[in-house]
């Protein structure tokens, strides 16, 4: 059976159930996914005095051929988007900037640091989004930037993080397309601390100096990113869930939940409804915790598939960003991004292919064991058949064959690199 005549077959089957699946597909095709740049070179980036990675996250492996330059990192990235259905974005670090062997203070970027990936992202119609950087850098090495006890390191950080909402608020003019700015910090404590509370006030009083500079919403969105706990920072993170539920709401800023980010039985899924009832918008970082937040690569495994049934059943496509943040460097690093966000992708594919409004009929009826019973047998329907056809029709490869391309690219391109 060809592609085409597998497609015809899987799709009766979905509209028996009222699922119309080549509207399914033209909606799909809508769906961004802010691809992180980061897995593409184990979160390095390029700047000239570059510190070592830090802020409680790691990365392990050394798998030959990561990205040396900005121009390998963009072209690796040019790989990995052949091999994806879809037109997506890409989510920049500040620690990305271009600076022509110059030091540039992170407080002192501007957009023309970021140029050359605004030009490529044109070039590409891709949409850009971005991170203030609060990590890797001497003035981050004891563990705090933001809730740090002396003002003239917050200050930097302070300063470091309005630059950055310019820089995004530049691509979002230049792109036509609403920047996201996610800041994420790793200020905490390794043992227990004798006060939480100054800290986050500190925490509190410097997001009202970054976010008292006006940026236009059309261009820029903020978003603020908590965490459980990092390596260095067991027993206390500054900026924790309730943190920054609190100050988002209350501010009228993004949450964003990292998938890695909570208790190993805390589920973003179940997050989602919750929080879309209270914001507009909710952000998410999803990555795939294994034991803690290693940040391996993502999988089809059963809480994405939730996320995305959270996303599409609520009709939140459009609520909620979708980002990725994963950094494996012991894989081909171009796999990994391919990988990771082809999954993705399936998932929120398989979420549209389920008659939501028919299982939520049947919960409302309370007829529990119906519910289960489809819910069950969806699972075996032919979903593989209709992503197999969306591969194809949006010129991507179909099943495994996207290997084949990762391995030429390999042998042509990523061996060459020493
Ligand atoms: C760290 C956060 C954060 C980073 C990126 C690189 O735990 O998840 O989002 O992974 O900013
Ligand atoms: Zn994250």
């Amino acid at each position: 059976m060809t592609i085409q005549e597998n497609f015809e077959y899987a799709k009766k089957q979905y509209e028996k159930w009222g699922i119309n699946v080549d509207e399914v597909l033209a909606q799909l095709k809508k769906v961004p996914i802010s691809i992180h740049c980061w897995q593409g070179d184990d979160v390095g980036g390029f700047e000239v005095n570059q510190s070592e990675l830090s802020g409680g996250i790691d990365v392990t492996g050394n798998y030959p051929g990561k990205a040396r330059t900005p121009d390998e990192l963009r072209q690796d990235l040019e790989k990995a988007l052949s091999l994806i259905p879809g037109k997506h974005r890409v989510n920049l670090h500040a620690i990305y900037a271009e600076t022509n062997g110059e030091v540039v203070e992170r407080d002192q970027l501007e957009p023309k640091h970021f140029e050359n990936w605004l030009n490529w992202a044109k070039e590409q119609g891709l949409g850009l989004d971005f991170n203030p950087t609060l990590f890797s850098h001497e003035k981050a090495e004891d563990g705090l930037t933001l809730s740090h006890p002396n003002e003239e390191i917050r200050e930097f950080w302070i300063n470091h993080c309005i630059a950055s909402r310019k820089i995004a608020e530049h691509f979002g003019k230049e792109l036509g397309t609403t920047c996201l700015t996610n800041v994420w910090i790793p200020d905490g404590y390794k043992d227990i601390p004798s006060d939480r509370l100054t800290p986050r006030k500190r925490l509190k009083e410097s997001l009202d100096k970054i976010f008292a500079v006006e940026i236009d919403e059309k261009y820029n969105v903020d978003a603020v990113e908590s965490k459980l706990f990092g390596i260095g920072s067991e027993s206390y993170v500054v900026g924790s869930h309730e943190f920054y539920l609190g100050y988002a709401l209350k501010n009228n800023k993004l949450c964003l939940l990292d998938t890695g980010h909570y208790h190993p039985t805390e589920m973003v899924s179940n997050k989602i409804s919750s929080m879309l009832l209270y914001s507009d918008k909710v952000a998410l970082h999803v990555s795939r915790p294994v034991r803690w937040d290693s940040d391996h690569v993502v999988i089809l495994d059963d809480e994405l598939k939730e996320i995305a049934l959270e996303i599409v059943r609520n009709d939140a496509l459009d609520k909620v960003m979708i980002g990725l943040d994963f950094f494996d460097a012991s894989i081909n690093r171009i796999a990994a991004w391919t990988i990771g966000t082809r999954n993705m992708i399936k998932s929120l594919l398989a979420a549209m292919l389920t008659p939501n409004e028919y299982l939520k009929q049947l919960q409302e009826e309370g007829n529990f064991t119906e519910r289960l019973a489809l819910m069950e047998e969806f699972k075996t329907y032919p979903f593989g058949a209709i992503w197999d056809y969306y591969c194809e029709q949006m010129g991507v490869p179909v099943k495994e064959s996207w290997l084949e391309d990762v391995k030429s690219y390999e042998a042509e391109v990523l061996s060459k690199r020493s």
